[in-house]
C-alpha cells in the first residue's frame, strides 16, 4: 500500500494473505478476500500467469503450492490469532483473460481445505466481510489494506511482470531485498497497511488522460486524481476494497492493476465485485452442494 498506515489487529479480519509454500518457509504473494469460512476471494491474475515464455504451458499455480493464511498482521512471526489453510481448489472465472497487460475479469475463487471438519473459525482476527448487492456512490470512503509495496517502482504497468509466484514469489524475508524483473526493490511491509481511497466514476477513468477507455465493466478505479494521497501497489493484488454501510464492511472489490502506484491520473484500479456477484454465489452453491 502507498500512502498506507499500519493497521491496528482485528481490522481488516478478512484480509487474507496468499502464500507460496516452499521448503524452508512461505511467502506471501498477493492478497485475498474471506467470504465464508471455506471461501477466500482473490485475482484471476494471482493465479495466472502465462507472461513468462519458459511458463508458457504453466499459467495456473496449481493449489497444492498455495496456502491461505487468515487472521495476520506481521507476515514475519507466527501470530497466536493467525489460521493457517490449504487448498482444495482454485476456480478462475471462465471469463478471465490479459490483455496488453490488463487483467480483464480479475477473480478467482479458492476453497480451502477444511482442518478437523472446519475451515475458518470466527474470531476477532478473522471474520468474513459481506458481498454487496448494491451499489456505493462515487466518491465514498473506502479501505484498501494489503502487504503490497509502499513506493512506486520503475516497472510500469505494475503486476505482469513481477516474478512468477512458482519462482519464489515477493520474498519478505528480512534484510533481503525483491527481484522484479531486472529491478530490486525493498520497499515492501511486513506489517499489514491500510489507506483510504474514494471511488471514481468510470467515465471519470476512462477519460483519455486517465485510463482512455481501457475499463470495461468488471473493473472500477478507486484514489485521488489530482492529489493521490494512497494507492494499492505491486503485491496488494487480490486484496479487499472494503465500503461500509450501517456499520457492515462490504467488499466491493479486489485490487486489480494500475499504472504504476500512486502516480497522478493514474488511479489503482480494482475488480467490479457487483458484476460477479451471481458467478461466485453459484460457484459456492454447486461446490456445497457436491460434498465428499
Ligand atoms: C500490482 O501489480 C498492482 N496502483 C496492483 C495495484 C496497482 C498497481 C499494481 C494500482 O499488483
Amino acid at each position: 500500500i502507498y500512502g498506507g498506515a499500519k493497521t491496528t489487529a482485528g481490522k481488516h479480519p478478512w484480509m487474507a494473505s496468499l502464500q507460496i509454500k516452499t521448503s524452508k518457509r512461505s511467502r506471501h504473494f498477493c492478497g485475498g478476500v474471506l467470504i465464508k469460512a471455506c471461501w477466500v476471494l482473490t485475482a484471476g491474475h494471482c493465479i495466472v500467469q502465462c507472461l513468462h515464455v519458459i511458463y508458457f504451458f504453466f499459467c495456473r499455480q496449481p493449489a497444492e503450492t498455495i496456502q491461505v493464511a487468515l487472521g495476520k498482521q506481521d507476515l514475519m512471526n507466527r501470530e497466536q490469532q493467525e489460521q493457517i489453510f490449504d487448498v482444495e481448489k482454485i476456480i478462475v472465472h471462465y471469463k478471465y483473460r490479459e490483455r496488453n497487460g490488463v487483467p480483464y475479469n480479475d477473480i478467482a475463487l479458492l476453497k480451502l481445505k477444511p482442518v478437523d471438519g472446519h475451515c475458518a473459525v470466527e474470531t476477532k482476527y478473522v471474520k468474513t466481510a459481506c458481498l454487496p448487492d448494491f451499489s456505493f456512490p462515487v466518491g465514498t470512503d473506502c479501505f484498501i489494506s494489503g502487504w503490497g509495496m509502499t513506493e512506486t517502482g520503475i516497472y510500469g504497468l505494475a503486476g505482469f511482470w513481477w516474478i512468477l509466484p512458482w519462482q519464489g514469489g515477493l520474498d519478505w524475508e528480512e534484510g533481503d531485498s525483491i527481484f522484479f524483473g531486472a529491478h530490486s526493490i525493498d520497499e515492501v511491509s511486513r506489517q499489514l497497511l491500510d489507506a483510504n481511497v474514494k471511488l471514481i466514476s468510470q467515465t471519470t477513468c476512462n477519460a483519455p488522460r486517465v485510463y482512455d477507455h481501457i475499463l470495461d465493466e468488471s473493473m472500477f478505479c478507486a484514489g485521488n486524481l489530482q492529489r493521490p494521497r494512497a494507492d494499492s501497489c505491486l503485491g496488494d493484488s487480490g486484496g479487499p476494497l472494503t465500503c461500509v454501510e450501517n456499520g457492515s464492511y462490504y467488499v466491493y472489490g479486489l485490487v486489480s492493476w494500475g499504472y504504476e502506484c500512486g502516480l497522478k491520473n493514474k488511479p489503482g484500479v480494482y475488480t467490479q465485485l457487483t458484476t460477479f456477484l451471481s458467478w461466485i454465489k453459484s460457484k459456492i452453491r454447486s461446490e456445497s452442494r457436491s460434498l465428499p
